[in-house]
């Protein structure tokens, strides 16, 4: 069976996301698009040589009759209304992430998504199906270093747009390793701060760039994720476990090895669409087969949920300097 899929957001990750539902992934093809930019939607549909149509807005998408589930890419502060109107209709739909702008948002998806009484959400938190992380995960599981006592973690970009703010550097860029992080090791947050090194000199006026977040979980253990997004020098994810008898680091994504000119080097990315492309691809199809099978497991709106607490006391933890609380509310039975 083939699922019927709307777009709502043709730009970078939307783009990217119609080309893997069209031509890479089994059991999907995208049959509606809208974006603000008409013109850029129109261009994708016809530059990726598919046969959709392309829609006056999100709302027509959602309601178009061929439409089963849809796909929500469009800016950040957009997926709440989208994704409500997503589950008004009764229609399962994978959201980008932030799954809202605020813990309320979010809070507000959570509460309709169980009145419709099934999950119909599932948020763009790749990371878990990275091979990567699961590896890291795996060795974590079986005990082999120990239980966890630290985490350090970096999340580098070469540059970020002119748009980019010290608190994005939270809902857009951290939330990833909050997620992920609450996910290797099985736990949550209990407490964040925000501390800022002297600034870098690529990063623009208006931008706090690079700062270090440190995190605490419920279990003890201290997470420290520097957050560099003007590093130049590449799109680098690094993530090293200290446990009691040992330690595990995130594997480097595969490249050649290089001996010339009297050097020995291995290529740093510099885009985040290739050094996750796997994990995306997988994501997306985990969400196509659940789907099929009735019941979707990735990362719900509960997570996206717990996520935007935590990245709220971040952005408090920032403006305060001081240690904030995360106070998270207890998982309903409905996303166990
Ligand atoms: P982008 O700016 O390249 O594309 C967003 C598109 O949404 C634009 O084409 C814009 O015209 C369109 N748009 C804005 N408001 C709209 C509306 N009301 N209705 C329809 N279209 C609308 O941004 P990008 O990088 O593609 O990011 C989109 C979302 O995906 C963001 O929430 C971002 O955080 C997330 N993202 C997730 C990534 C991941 O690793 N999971 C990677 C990159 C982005
Ligand atoms: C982007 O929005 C993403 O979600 C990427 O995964 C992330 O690494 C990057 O920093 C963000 O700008």
């Amino acid at each position: 069976m083939t699922l019927n899929i709307g777009v709502i957001g043709t730009g970078a990750i939307g783009r990217e996301h119609i080309r893997r539902l069209s031509h890479t992934l089994l059991g999907s093809r995208v049959v509606a698009v809208t974006d603000i930019n008409a013109e850029q939607a129109a261009r994708v549909v016809q530059e990726l040589g598919i046969a959709a149509e392309v829609y006056p807005d999100g709302h027509a998408l959602i309601a178009a009759a061929d439409v089963q589930a849809v796909l929500v890419a469009s800016w950040g502060p957009t997926h709440e209304e989208y994704v409500l109107a997503a589950i008004a209709a009764g229609k399962p739909v994978f959201c980008e992430k932030p799954l809202a702008t605020t813990a309320e948002g979010c809070r507000r998806i959570v509460e309709a998504e169980q009145a419709h009484g099934k999950r119909l959400v599932q948020v763009g938190f790749m990371r878990p199906y990275d091979v990567g992380y699961r590896q890291l995960k795996a060795v974590v599981d079986a005990d082999r270093i120990g239980a966890p006592l630290m985490i350090h973690a970096a999340h580098r970009n070469p540059t970020v747009s002119e748009h980019y703010s010290t608190d994005m550097a939270i809902t857009d860029t951290l939330i990833h390793e909050i997620n992920v992080l609450a996910w290797l090791l099985d736990d949550h947050y209990v407490s964040a701060q925000v501390v800022f090194p002297r600034k870098a000199p690529a990063a623009r006026e208006h931008l706090r760039d690079p700062q270090v977040v440190l995190l605490e979980t419920a279990k003890g253990v201290r997470i420290d994720v520097e957050v560099f997004v003007n590093c130049q020098y590449g799109y680098d994810i690094q993530c090293e476990i200290v446990g009691e008898r040992g330690i595990a680091r995130l594997p480097e994504p595969t490249s050649v090895q290089l001996r010339s000119e009297a050097r020995l080097s291995n290529e740093i990315l510099m885009d985040w669409k290739d050094r996750f492309i796997a994990a995306y691809d997988v994501e997306l199809q985990a969400f196509i087969d659940d789907l099929a099978a009735g019941q979707l497991t990735g990362p719900s709106s509960w997570d996206g949920y717990i996520a935007a607490v935590t990245a709220d006391a971040c952005i408090k933890a920032q403006d305060s300097g001081a240690i904030e609380p995360v106070t998270l509310p207890s998982r309903p039975a409905f996303y166990d």
